[in-house]
């Protein structure tokens, strides 16, 4: 009788064990929902996919844009006043309303632009 009980004895450890292994990997299975919460997170820095860039109200919009290598990206003075699209790459010189600025980006790399006539207007192109 004493062997038997050794026997249930045991058989109970290996069970819990396999009990607390089990719901050790369930814990695990949680997390990817916490990493599918990340992505929500990054859009607080949005890079938007897009090739062309609306100059209004004082700002570039969007500010900060991401695109391919050989894109051509426009850049339209929408707002009420002349802006320029300046940065060490190129220079559009000034642009009445309704102007246009096209450029190829032809190199990866980040590009940082801004307006020479009203420096705090900045801007970021990152190209891939
Ligand atoms: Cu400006």
């Amino acid at each position: 009788m004493k062997k038997i009980n050794l026997i249930f004895l045991g058989l109970f450890f290996v069970a819990s064990f396999l009990f607390l292994g089990s719901s050790c990997n369930y814990s695990s299975d949680t997390k990817p929902s916490v990493n599918s919460n990340q992505p929500a997170a990054d859009s607080s820095q949005p890079a938007v996919t897009q090739n062309n860039v609306s100059i209004e109200n004082f700002s570039f919009n969007p500010q900060e844009i991401q695109v391919n290598v050989g894109t051509e990206v426009t850049f339209t003075n929408n707002d009420s006043t002349a802006h320029t699209v300046k940065s060490d790459s190129f220079d559009s010189g000034n642009l009445n309303p309704k102007d246009t600025f096209k450029y190829t980006f032809s190199n990866p790399g980040t590009y940082n632009y801004y307006c020479s006539l009203h420096p705090s207007m900045t801007g970021k192109v990152i190209v891939q």
